[in-house]
């Protein structure tokens, strides 16, 4: 952390702006989403909320001086790592063909070509992404904007992250979003920590699994790798920790699953947990008569030991029948489908063994309260909605959703990315409230169905797509198919850029490019009626106020939702909306936030600035399942693991991308990777040491990794060095974005469209390059 703020040449204000980070009279972290507590602690930032400071409110600048000394050809050879190091950018700019360079361009003649540009272009045409950053008030223009303009295409980051959640628990449990308050982790027995990296992409969530350990908290770990901040933790807060680097030893229980095998490993628990109380039942032991008395294997030594502790310790029931009865649908089904999956498979499929998964359903049977904590590792993933699904059918069959000490925590990525969806980014018609949005500003919004992001991408290679409007974010860079995206992007007509730095987005372009710098949240945002305040929401769906802090990068920045009124206004001509009495008080942004949504917004303005921000109203929470059956729904995935053509062959290893603790998504601060003690690079790859012999491979060797699925085009990326790693077999782990060219846009989940970052099949064959 020291160094960054070292390198970002920003040691003097750092420290006092640090403080506020968090805080309710401060600034919103730009980092992660984690909840922001109302009794904050004495520190409420980490050390990766530290560098993503410093990296905001860097001195260093990418000015008129950079731009005129190099053309973007040179740029596209530079790393991401040092484009973004150039600093914030200061003036807004137009893409000179001639010269090949960015060019100083005022706003005003950039918003009016925009315009002009737009109105020519059919709506259909036209894709507008966000990445999870902005703010709600930039994030409502942008949606109304885009509307108002006639497209649904509204690709956004959550399309790459947690859209399999979006989808799932509506479907499980009627919430679009987790359950889990802050409070849950005060009055949890147990936490079950599926597939996200606390220690890295979350830091401030480890306090809450750090005061749950010292209550004598079980936490469940399921992950692909033995992650640093999972396995043990020492509080830089608690100075008695950092003096005698005593440190609290996080999962009491580790089980490494292979990438993609949640579904097998979380059947696995669940078949314990039915085929244990089947088992009660059979013997007379439970209270509840059931009509499927018999057990299935009753023969079966480790479940009648496990039904047998379960009644030992008096949870004569393994199952909360009453809750299942009163609150679920679909119980009967589930627990057949988990009776028939034979242990063999599930054995094969998750890696773990038959002891494990009953291990980990003992532990969740003696608990009163069990939380599930899940992250990236679950939703990019070809069958990324039927894990969430499993998920949540873990929950309900103890009633685990919806009580204190319970519920499903989503663990989101972008400080914002939650609240987006909230205030109608989205592409699908049916979450908006089109016919508000109709009645409030007098124009008929469109109804199609617009793109996601793997739609996006695929309009963007076919042509289809014209125009690229970007708020934040990094698109290139993000999604998949690095090679045919960057064919795809030089032929759009028009890319919009609206950014604090500059990215691979950026220096590759269409025909007519612009680069729109913004404020940052952590800098003061001063408008007509005075500096102004947005908001946020956080992974347990509270909204925050955020105010900046710090002077300006540059006196030439405009907001981000004063760029959205800018461009809105020239190419909307005359609409009903106050645009720029929007821009110059973001408090009636709100209120027509609040005018939009009554029920989730209500005295928004009031509410907004109160420590701890204000919680946004989810039924699931009180148990009212807003679905179709008016229950929670357990739901059965059809198959316990996706189909390659490559499955049962030894030479294919099944990718997942990670990222260091060096890097926020394609920003990337540095390349070391502390926590998995990689040093230097960041072209590496994971892998498991009898891998690496069985292969004919060493350590530190460079191979070239090539995707191993859809041979009509040849994926590859070369001179990854070779990093032993407690990886089960099978499997290997390396970097996103360095391995990005490797996805097919295909390969994607069908029901979430969110790219399967976290399963690809790849071959590895040596290199002929050497790695730097
Ligand atoms: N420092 C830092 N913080 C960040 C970010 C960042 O890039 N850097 N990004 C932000 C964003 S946008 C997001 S979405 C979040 C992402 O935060 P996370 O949800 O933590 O995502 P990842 O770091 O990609 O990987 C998640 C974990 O999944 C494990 N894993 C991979 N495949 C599987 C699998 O099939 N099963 C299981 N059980 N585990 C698996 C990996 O070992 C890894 O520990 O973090 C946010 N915070
Ligand atoms: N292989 C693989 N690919 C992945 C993932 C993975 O795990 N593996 N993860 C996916 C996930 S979870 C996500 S969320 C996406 C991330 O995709 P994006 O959100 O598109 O990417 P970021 O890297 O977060 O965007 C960084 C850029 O945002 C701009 N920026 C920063 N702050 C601001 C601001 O305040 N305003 C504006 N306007 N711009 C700003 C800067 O110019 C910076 O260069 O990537 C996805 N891609
Ligand atoms: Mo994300």
């Amino acid at each position: 952390m020291a160094e960054i703020i070292l390198q970002e040449r920003v040691a003097l204000k750092a420290p006092a702006i640090l403080s506020a980070q968090n805080r309710p009279e401060g600034y919103m972290c730009v980092s992660c989403a984690w909840a922001k507590p109302a009794k904050t602690h004495p520190l409420e930032f980490c050390e990766n909320g530290a560098k993503a400071t410093a990296w905001e409110i860097t001195s260093r600048r990418a000015d008129r001086a950079f731009f005129d000394g190099h053309t973007l050809g040179e740029l596209e050879a530079w790393p991401d790592h040092d484009l973004e190091e150039r600093g914030r950018l200061t003036q807004p700019m137009r893409w000179d063909a001639a010269t090949d360079k960015y060019v100083p361009v005022s706003w005003t003649k950039a918003f009016a070509e925009i315009g002009r540009e737009l109105r020519a272009l059919d709506p259909r045409q036209v894709d507008f992404y966000t990445s999870g950053r902005a703010s709600l008030e930039a994030s409502y223009m942008y949606q109304l904007f885009a509307r108002m303009y006639g497209s649904n295409n509204m690709p956004d980051s959550s399309n790459m992250c947690h859209e399999s959640s979006s989808v799932a628990l509506p479907e499980s449990i009627g919430a679009s979003v987790g359950t889990a308050v802050l409070s849950d982790f005060q009055n949890t027995d147990c936490i079950f920590y599926i597939a996200q990296n606390v220690g890295t992409s979350s830091p401030r969530l480890l306090h809450d699994l750090q005061d749950a350990v010292d209550r004598g908290v079980k936490i469940v770990t399921f992950n692909l790798l033995r992650e640093r901040g999972l396995e043990r933790f020492v509080n830089p807060q608690r100075p008695a920790q950092m003096l005698t680097s005593k440190e609290t030893r996080i999962s009491r229980e580790y089980y490494q699953v292979k990438n993609g095998g949640d579904i097998a490993a979380l059947f696995g628990v669940c078949k314990a947990l039915i085929e244990a109380d089947d088992t009660l039942k059979a013997s007379g032991q439970s209270r509840v008569a059931g009509k499927d008395g018999e057990p299935r294997d009753p023969e079966n030594a480790a479940m009648i030991a496990f039904a047998a502790s379960i009644a030992a310790a008096d949870k004569k029931h393994v199952l909360d029948h009453d809750f299942i009865k009163e609150h679920t649908a679909g119980f009967e089904e589930f627990a057949q489908a988990a009776r028939k999956h034979r242990w063999e498979e599930l054995e094969r499929l998750s890696g773990l063994s038959r002891e494990q998964m009953t291990q980990a359903a003992a532990t969740y049977a003696r608990s009163d309260a069990v939380m599930m904590v899940y992250g990236m590792g679950l939703t990019q993933q070809l069958k990324g909605v039927e894990n969430v699904h499993m998920v949540c059918n873990l929950a309900l069959l103890r009633g685990n959703i919806g009580k204190p000490g319970a519920n499903i925590c989503a663990v989101r990525g972008h400080s914002n990315v939650q609240g987006q969806r909230t205030v109608g980014i989205t592409e699908k018609p049916g979450l908006a409230p089109l016919d508000k949005l109709s009645e409030l500003y007098g124009f008929e919004p469109p109804r199609w169905t617009g793109r996601s992001t793997v739609e996006t991408c695929e309009a963007v290679v076919s042509g289809q797509s014209r125009a690229f409007i970007s708020l934040g974010g990094n698109f290139l860079r993000a999604v998949p198919d690095t090679a045919a995206m960057e064919e795809g992007w030089g032929k759009l007509r028009l890319t919009v850029q609206i950014a604090t730095k500059l990215n691979r987005s950026h220096v590759l372009h269409g025909e007519i490019a612009y680069l729109l710098p913004c404020l940052g949240r952590i800098e003061v945002d001063e408008q007509a009626t005075g500096p102004q305040a947005v908001s946020i929401e956080s992974s347990i769906a509270h909204f925050h106020a955020s105010r900046g802090k710090t002077k300006p990068a540059s006196t030439e920045l405009l907001s981000e939702p004063a760029i959205v009124a800018g461009m809105a206004k020239a190419t909307l001509g005359q609409s009903r909306v106050l645009w720029d009495a929007w821009v110059g008080n973001y408090g009636e942004i709100r209120d027509a936030i609040e005018r939009t949504y009554p029920e989730t917004f209500k005295d928004f303005n009031k509410r907004l600035f109160k420590p701890g921000g204000f919680s946004r109203p989810l039924p699931a929470r009180e148990r009212k399942w807003v679905t179709k059956s008016g229950k929670a729904n357990f739901i059965s995935p059809e198959k316990l693991f996706p189909e390659f053509p490559t499955s049962g062959d030894a030479d294919v290893l099944h990718l997942a991308t990670l990222r260091s603790n060096d890097q926020f998504n394609t920003t990337i601060y540095g390349y070391s990777d502390r926590y998995r003690g990689v040093e230097g690079t960041r072209k590496i790859v994971f892998m498991n040491p009898d891998d690496i012999v069985r292969l004919g491979f060493t350590e530190g060797e460079n191979v070239d990794l090539t995707t191993a699925i859809d041979a009509t085009n040849v994926r590859r990326v070369t001179a990854m060095r070779i990093v032993p790693y407690d990886i089960p077999k099978g499997c290997c782990g390396a970097y996103y974005p360095e391995t990005n060219p490797l996805f097919p846009l295909a390969h994607h989940d069908p029901k979430s469209k969110t790219p399967s970052y976290k399963l690809l099949p790849v071959r590895l064959s040596r290199s002929s390059e050497v790695s730097p």
